[in-house]
């Protein structure tokens, strides 16, 4: 009830880590157009454009009233004109034409169905377009090359695109802890991404894996994979090592987003329960009633129990509030974050820490817990 909230008084903060971004917010109707453009961007490898359509977007989702004119927005960070031209647009006349003929054109829908294809990014999708491709079946049509993790994608296309819900989350999470404990004892497992955010659905699933032992989690991955292999609990894997090195990765080098630790892309294969059967409630038809079963991707990281507590908070997401971080660190505090550690360029060290409420705090800023990090 806006009513209540005073719109001159709103004090919106321009890092998305200084915000409290809960998961239901009051301006779908806006954020979802200024995301179409991101996304847009985005497919023509324009990041800062999209970065930025992203943050406008991220700034409404933080409002806790739905915005109904332009006027409640003078005071806001991070509205380029582009998007207040598409925000008043939408006020107008209830939608973007700039919008729904983006949605709408073949170029988007191509690049949307053809980077939605697991192992697939925006270039290679990008060059299949211009080569006349559309959808998964033009590749297998023209026999495109494809590599291992394509080759998945296009075969588990229409299952991977299928939202996993929570009910399946902790299904696959019982899972992993009966491998992990299998092989390690001791060991401990955490949902993150998405879940941990509190959504519903994903598009994957995320595992932190740790031991209070240091160096007890080393090599731990090729373990857990043969454990799940064995009982053909696999449609796929591909680890990569751990190769993080303190010395040579932190201080000086240009930030890189990409983690270092023992990591594993995989497919599972997710026996039957409920929800493999169609919203119809029809079984797909070439699996027996006594063998159904979906696939979902999963995501499993192994953390050094020193880096446990940047683990965490770098796997929680969301990827703006995450950039958000990392900014914010390197800007204000002259700081370099990774999901491994903190340093402090001015007093040259790095700074240990048990929990992420400790990284906040030493960064300057006021705890956001992961429900409130979905901006
Ligand atoms: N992450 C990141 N930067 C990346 C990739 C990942 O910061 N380039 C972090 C933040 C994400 C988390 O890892 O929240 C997991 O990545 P996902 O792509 O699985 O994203 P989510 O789990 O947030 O969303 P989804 O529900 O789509 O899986
Ligand atoms: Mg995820």
């Amino acid at each position: 009830p806006k009513q209540n909230v005073n719109v001159n008084t709103i004090q919106m903060k321009s890092y998305a880590c200084q915000r409290r971004t809960p998961l239901k917010h009051h301006n779908s109707h806006l954020t979802e157009a200024l995301e179409v453009l991101s996304e847009n961007a985005a497919y023509g490898e324009n990041e800062g454009r999209s970065v930025a359509f992203r943050r406008a977007a991220s700034v409404l989702k933080a409002l806790p009233y739905r915005v109904q004119t332009m006027d409640e927005l003078k005071c806001l960070p991070c509205l380029g004109d582009h998007s207040q031209r598409v925000i008043k647009e939408i006020l107008e006349d209830g939608t973007s034409r700039e919008v729904e003929s983006m949605r709408q054109s073949e170029q988007f829908q191509a690049m949307k169905a053809l980077t939605g294809i697991f192992g697939v990014g925006v270039r290679t999708a990008d060059r299949w377009f211009r080569e006349g491709l559309r959808s998964p079946s033009d590749l297998i049509r023209t026999g495109q090359q494809l590599n291992r993790e394509q080759q998945a994608g296009v075969l588990y296309y229409d299952e991977l695109n299928k939202p996993v819900t929570k009910h399946e989350a902790d299904l696959i999470g019982d899972i992993v802890k009966e491998a992990v404990s299998a092989v390690l004892p001791g060991a401990e497992i955490q949902l993150m991404g998405g879940f941990r955010r509190g959504k519903e659905l994903g598009h994957d699933v995320d595992f932190l894996i740790t031991h209070p032992e240091e160096g007890k989690e080393e090599e731990l991955m090729p373990k857990i994979i043969s454990w799940l292999e064995e009982r053909d609990l696999l449609l796929y894997q591909k680890t990569t090592r751990n190769s993080y090195l303190e010395k040579k990765d932190a201080p000086g080098r240009p930030p890189n987003n990409m983690d270092r630790f023992e990591r594993c892309f995989s497919i599972f294969k997710l026996q039957g329960h409920a929800e493999t059967t169609g919203s119809d409630g029809v079984r797909p038809s070439n699996q027996s009633e006594a063998s159904y079963w979906r696939a979902v991707r999963v995501d499993l990281v192994v953390s050094p129990y020193s880096q446990f507590a940047f683990a965490t908070l770098g796997w929680t997401g969301s990827k703006l509030f995450e950039r958000d971080l990392r900014r914010w660190a390197g800007q204000e505090k002259h700081m370099s974050l990774s999901s491994h550690a903190l340093y402090d360029s001015v007093q040259r060290c790095y700074v240990r820490a048990q929990s992420e409420e400790e990284i906040f705090e030493y960064l300057g800023l006021e705890f956001i817990p992961p429900c409130e990090r979905n901006a």
